[in-house]
């Protein structure tokens, strides 16, 4: 049967389950990718899964989230991570050396892979046509340790591209602005978007990852873009043409859904505050005072991205930043940096009055440049939700280079198309140069690496420990929250408690500092409760952190109107129930303070129960609860939590492991590959607690 390229991928991964949306299936997974914010926490869990070394084929660390080492925290995370690396069999890219996203395009995203990464852009890599998927720390360090990676089965949504860009005001930011404005940040809940049509082709590799990366922002489970000549060049230029496979939907292939967009018809956009799907054309916002425009970050951080604003700065004699505004640049890779410094980008953007950031994700999580308070900021960001510039009453617009650019001038939001004549940008230089990957340490021998110690900072403390559900679980109310709380609320961003990434006990202080600033006392005199929201609980990031200080909290359950896919796998990976109300309405009933009791909900979740009962202490009527838990999900809740599953069952129902040496690519690098065949087939480890599963697959799909 023809199939669309996503299908084909997640068929040739394919250990368990069937290709039908929405029902369970299992991945074989070949890279992860980790950064240091969500990392440590990872890497922690996956020490507790006792494998010795890490099972997939390019499994790679990245510093650039916790960079601004405002004491020994952040180095000590650092430190800590590349010594795991070390040990345990992955690759470490040091601080500056540039964004996960960037890196991943530049030298590890290959065509027709599966990636799992703890970080929701981890969608960026899908510009060269895989499928890379963003998760929690520790189904990224399960499928690390050699299990494949549960997920529902997505729908695959075509979205057909026509026509060009209107080059250079009307960039490829407008298009994934344009999916936001039409479908919402939960409108590509559990789906694909394969992009096709004759206008992919004229998107270039960074362009196709601003979208992919962007795709987050739907909600969306990934991006695809097929990979085509494109493809082809940009894996060339990188030095690993090897890397290119020629994958493409097959003819008369459907899909479950199709979006269509006609670039022609497109023009420059503007997501306001404080959601990106608050999205309206430039003209309505054009003339909003601004007090900051920021440049880069996991997207448009590109060459041409900053090659742009530096032209237009350069343009006219005196054309400089507008005094009552700051202005930054963060280049996204060691590469672009070194690119646009040969070129004399670099030079146009600091004589222009830009501050030049290192290539790390920056402003964009609240690390440093804070906007003034009650002032405006411009972004090409892909995230505004209130506070998380570090600003706690920021207004923070997102847009592409193009608005951003013309917008530096005058100090207020500009509708790039008025400029006039657009000018030239400097050419890049030959990439050459800058092309190793000297600063991507490889892991040590499997010898040496047994040697390696593991320095841990005072900061540093072990994941919270699970405990099976009980019977019955009850509660009060903590909280009740509005839709679309991000994670953000629950685990703030910024240098401050981004800091205690590493720290459960410290982290958990910080939940919903802003929204609900009593809730975190008032859990800990109640000794534990249940959270309430509305739609989309937990949309943005996916750190999960914001599962696992609730659950330091003792949060049981949260009961919501929707999940956010991400945050709501965390929940039940971590042993807290994301229930749903079989009637909204009943959302209306809950009270801080009620006390809500689950009377029989594990016997529910165990016999296969859809609906979990409720009763609100002192009311007479009982409500329901729903929930769309896998049947491994059930029991990863029952188990309390995923790394007591995994201590009871091993993966998934018929023990399916991750493939890894089946799947395995000839011409991997050292180090990774060293791994012992016979440790694939799975010995049961004498130290209790310690799993090992088999690990076989369908087999590989490239050679
Ligand atoms: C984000 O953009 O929100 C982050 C910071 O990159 C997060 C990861 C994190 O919180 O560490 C994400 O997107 O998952």
């Amino acid at each position: 049967m023809a199939e669309n390229l996503s299908r084909q991928i997640l068929r040739d991964h394919l250990t368990d389950g069937e290709l039908k949306p929405g029902s369970p299936i299992a991945l074989r997974v070949d890279q992860t990718l980790l950064q240091d914010a969500t990392g440590t926490m990872a890497f922690m869990q996956f020490e507790q899964l006792g494998e010795p070394r890490v099972k997939v084929d390019r499994a790679v660390q990245y510093i650039d989230h916790n960079v601004i080492q405002l004491d020994n925290k952040n180095p000590d995370d650092h430190r800590m991570l590349q010594a795991m690396c070390r040990k345990y069999g992955a690759y470490y890219s040091r601080p500056g050396n540039g964004i996960s996203h960037y890196i991943s395009l530049e030298r590890f995203a290959r065509p027709g892979d599966v990636m799992v990464g703890a970080d929701s852009h981890t969608p960026t890599s899908g510009a060269l046509g895989m499928i890379a998927i963003g998760a929690g720390g520790l189904d990224v360090a399960v499928a690390m340790a050699g299990h494949p990676y549960e997920i529902a089965c997505p729908e695959v949504v075509d979205v057909h591209l026509e026509g060009t860009l209107q080059r250079p005001w009307v960039q490829a930011k407008d298009i994934i602005l344009e999916l936001l404005r039409r479908l919402s940040v939960s409108g590509g809940k559990n789906k694909i978007f394969e992009f096709t049509g004759p206008g992919t082709a004229d998107l270039s590799i960074p362009e196709r990852g601003t979208i992919a990366n962007m795709i987050a922002e739907l909600g969306a489970t990934s991006a695809v873009f097929p990979p085509d000549d494109k493809t082809r060049d940009w894996l060339r230029i990188q030095q690993r043409e090897d890397d290119f496979a020629d994958l493409r939907p097959d003819d008369g292939c459907s899909y479950d859904d199709r979006v269509d967009i006609d670039l022609g018809e497109l023009g420059p956009l503007v997501a306001k505050p404080h959601n990106p799907d608050n999205v309206v054309p430039v003209e309505e916002v054009a003339g909003t005072e601004i007090a900051q425009v920021c440049l880069g970050s996991s997207v448009n951080s590109g060459y041409f991205d900053l090659a742009l604003p530096g032209a237009i700065l350069a343009d006219k004699e005196g054309q400089i930043v507008h005094e009552s505004i700051a202005a930054t640049a963060t280049p996204g890779s060691r590469q672009i940096l070194a690119a646009i410094a040969e070129s004399g980008v670099y030079r146009q953007l600091i004589e222009g009055g830009v501050r030049m950031l290192e290539p790390v994700c920056g402003p964009c999580v609240g690390m440093g440049q804070a906007p003034p308070s009650g002032a405006a900021s411009l972004r090409t960001f892909n995230r505004n939700f209130p506070g998380r510039s570090g600003t706690a009453d920021d207004a923070v617009y997102l847009c592409s280079p193009a608005v951003a650019a013309v917008s530096l001038l005058t100090g207020r939001i500009e509708d790039p198309r008025e400029y006039g004549e657009p000018p030239e940008t400097l050419d890049p230089p030959e990439l050459k140069p800058y092309l190793d990957d000297i600063h991507i340490f490889a892991p040590a021998g499997e010898a040496d690496a047994e040697q390696i110690e593991i320095p841990r900072g005072p900061n540093i403390k072990p994941p919270p420990e699970h405990q099976p559900l009980g019977e019955s679980v009850e509660g009060k109310i903590a909280t009740v929250q509005p839709d679309d709380i991000s994670t953000g609320d629950l685990a703030p961003d910024g240098a401050e408690v981004m800091a205690y990434r590493s720290n459960i006990p410290a982290i958990a202080e910080f939940t919903f500092r802003h929204r609900d600033p009593e809730f975190r006392k008032r859990i800990q005199e109640w000794g534990g409760g249940f959270i309430v929201g509305g739609e989309n609980y937990g949309q943005g990031s996916s750190r999960e952190h914001a599962a696992l200080a609730p659950l330091q909290l003792g949060v049981k359950a949260v009961i919501a109107k929707s999940f956010a896919r991400i945050h709501r796998r965390n929940l039940v990976a971590q042993g807290i129930l994301a229930l749903t109300f079989a009637d909204d309405a009943d959302y209306e009933r809950a009270e801080v303070g009620q006390t809500w009791v689950l009377p029989n909900v594990r016997q529910e979740l165990e016999a296969g129960a859809d609906e979990i009962t409720a009763r609100i202490e002192g009311e007479d009527r009982e409500l329901k609860l729903t929930h769309d838990f896998a049947p491994s999900e059930r029991k990863i809740l029952v188990a309390g939590g995923l790394l007591g599953y995994l201590r009871e069952h091993g993966s998934s129902e018929d023990g399916a492991g991750n493939g890894r040496a089946a799947g395995r690519r000839e011409d991997e690098a050292e180090g990774i590959t060293s791994q012992d065949e016979s440790e694939a087939e799975g010995e049961e480890s004498a130290e209790p607690g310690v799993i090992r599963k088999p690990a076989q697959g369908p087999g590989g799909h490239h050679e």
